[in-house]
């Protein structure tokens, strides 16, 4: 058996062994990587629409885990499959529900493949024109994300929501774009139900 110890970044893509890495299904922590990626809610104010929400709890209640990545070490390059889970944990800032910072792919044309494994919760994917779509994430939904859609996945649920993605290596994360413009929707908790509502800031440099 081998595992993620014989990566090596010097490695020519065709010199690569195979190897595996191991979900834990009730978790969504995948092992072995070399350190998850933590987005805590004080490095995600101005991803929230309220951001005076999001101040008062940091204010009030102290910094929260929003969410962790767990991303396999490969080369970003066309040769391979990156992949990751991700573990959202449950919660809301003001009314809006915890959710990642999304993106669109640095290089527009790739696409991206969701697989869902625990908890539920929404993959949002906006068009730069801001046509938008929603799919609902639940274990076992094989969801995807074609070339050019920006996309967020969000915790509609009460436990932590957890899928696995896979990428081609030379996607890219392009961070700014949503930074700068947002998504055109929201997903806010109305009732204890989700509801897609315009984002306010939409558009706007923010
Ligand atoms: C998914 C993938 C990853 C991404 C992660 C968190 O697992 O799309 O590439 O990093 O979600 O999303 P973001 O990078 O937008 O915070
Ligand atoms: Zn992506």
């Amino acid at each position: 058996m081998t595992n993620q110890s014989n990566v090596s970044f010097e490695m020519l893509a065709s010199e690569m062994l195979p190897f595996a890495t191991t979900l834990d299904m009730d978790t969504g922590v995948l092992s072995p990587v070399p350190a998850p990626i933590q987005r805590s809610l004080s490095q995600l104010v101005e991803v929230f629409a309220d951001r005076g929400s999001a101040e008062r709890i940091l204010r009030e209640e102290g910094d929260r885990m929003i969410y962790e990545v767990f991303p396999v070490a490969l080369p970003e390059d066309a040769a391979h499959v990156l992949h990751c889970t991700t573990v959202i944990y449950p919660g809301t800032i003001g009314g809006e529900y915890h959710m990642t910072k999304g993106h669109y792919h640095a290089q527009r044309d790739r696409g991206e493949v969701y697989l869902g494994i625990g908890g539920e919760g929404c993959l949002l994917l906006m068009l730069e024109n801001g046509e938008t779509r929603t799919v609902t994430m639940k274990p076992g939904t094989a969801a995807y994300v074609p070339p050019n859609w920006a996309h967020r996945t969000i915790n509609t649920g009460s436990v932590p929501f957890t899928f696995f993605a896979a990428w081609p290596g030379d996607a890219g994360h392009d961070y700014g774009t949503i930074e700068q413009f947002g998504f055109a929707k929201l997903l806010v908790n109305q009732d204890g139900q989700p509801v897609l509502v315009n984002n306010p800031h939409y558009g706007s440099s923010s």
